[in-house]
């Protein structure tokens, strides 16, 4: 098939499982082309069969604000005409969705463009609830052929926060468990935790609902006990207040700011656990992989976490906010190596058993062709 994939190509987790689709969409003898504002950031090998089309914006002095909506959508009638895509898969609805739709409709008289769109999280939960979006992104929404979802969690609150009646279908998000696998790493581990203290890890673009600082306070109780240090990988507007957090806290030493990696299987490795105490979280792809690398995860109860984390056998959920509790579980697993391998080897195994990608690829590709069963005769050759 050939397939147009639409994503913010930045460190959001939407980018980063639109692009592993495309990658092992590719694989799998599929034409993919990404179209994005920008290379998105997993695309870092031109595998297969796959283009990159970047939407270009009108700098025009009358607009005082970006077009992006529009310019998108003439970009996805371009690649879908001369390229001639069966199927247009976007990721996040919004604006993405609602492009589609416009290209859609363009193409109607000579092409049935088939539009699959993907809800991550924030699209529907937080952004898509603003009176500006509400409206577009429920229609938009209800004007795709098919919708999915990453969780329960996400599908029920897409059907009762936008009143949607129509089908939307749970595809859970996945990982390369062959790329995310425990290899270690002495001599970076070594660099981290010279004396063999544990490593904590926390992976997230640093927004407000990643609660980095809620890490920062778990963390300070767990090395009260605990010889052990802190990673903190990715970047974001919350990153300063939490390095100011953790000075003032006396353990700035014990805690290290990685910025921005895009090598996370080998940092995931050295790690003993994650920390995920997130006030919104539709999946939690950085748990996943963490647990694909063997880390098992101590996580806040929220959105689609306990669909992902199973509690007391891959790591622990507690109640949003309750760092004492997030600590206390912290402990227990990383002062009882016999449980910890365990939870460890849980952890794997439920990344292996549920969500690996050549389980859940396969799963688009089937909607995918269902889709396209249902093509209609293109109003010009009727
Ligand atoms: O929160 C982020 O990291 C960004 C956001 C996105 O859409 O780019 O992530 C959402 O999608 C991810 C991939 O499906 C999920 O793993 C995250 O849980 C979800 N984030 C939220 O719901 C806050």
């Amino acid at each position: 098939m050939k397939i147009g994939i639409t994503c913010y190509p930045t460190y959001g987790g939407s980018g980063v499982v639109a692009t592993e689709l495309g990658k092992a969409l590719a694989q799998r003898g599929h034409q993919i082309h990404f179209i994005s504002y920008a290379l998105p950031i997993r695309l870092d090998s031109m595998t297969g069969d796959v283009f990159y089309h970047e939407v270009e914006m009108s700098q025009y002095p009358l607009f005082d604000f970006p077009l992006y909506t529009d310019s998108l959508a003439s970009k996805m009638v371009d690649v879908a005409k001369y390229h001639d895509l069966d199927v247009l898969h976007v990721h996040y609805a919004i604006p993405h969705a609602t492009s589609a739709f416009i290209a859609k409709q363009i193409l109607a008289p000579s092409k049935d463009l088939k539009l699959i769109t993907t809800l991550h999280g924030t699209d529907v939960t937080l952004v898509g609830l603003e009176p500006s979006f509400l409206p577009l992104v429920k229609f938009s929404i209800e004007q795709s052929d098919y919708v999915t979802s990453v969780s329960q969690f996400l599908q029920m609150k897409t059907y009762t926060m936008y009143n949607i009646q129509r089908e939307i279908q749970v595809i859970p998000n996945f990982v390369d468990t062959e790329k995310y696998a425990r290899r270690e790493n002495l001599e970076f581990k070594l660099r981290i935790a010279p004396q063999g203290e544990k490593i904590i890890i926390h992976v997230s673009n640093f927004r407000a609902v990643k609660r980095v600082p809620d890490v920062i306070r778990v963390f300070d109780l767990i090395r009260k006990s605990i010889p052990s240090k802190l990673i903190l990988a990715g970047d974001g507007p919350d990153r300063s207040e939490s390095e100011k957090l953790a000075r003032e806290l006396g353990l700035y030493e014990d805690v290290r700011f990685l910025g921005k990696q895009t090598h996370l299987p080998e940092i995931l490795s050295a790690s003993d656990l994650m920390l995920m105490p997130s006030q919104s979280e539709s999946f939690g792809l950085s748990a996943l992989e963490a647990m694909s690398c063997s880390v098992p995860v101590v996580s806040s109860s929220i959105g689609g976490l306990p669909e992902l984390v199973v509690h007391g056998e891959t790591g622990y959920i507690a109640e949003l906010g309750d760092v004492q509790r997030m600590a206390k579980y912290a402990i227990e697993l990383l002062s009882d190596d016999r449980k910890w391998v365990m939870f460890s080897q849980n952890a794997r195994k439920r990344a292996v058993e549920k969500f690996d990608v050549n389980l859940v690829v396969p799963i688009y590709e089937k909607l995918y062709e269902e889709a396209l069963n249902e093509s209609r005769i293109p109003l010009s050759v009727k």
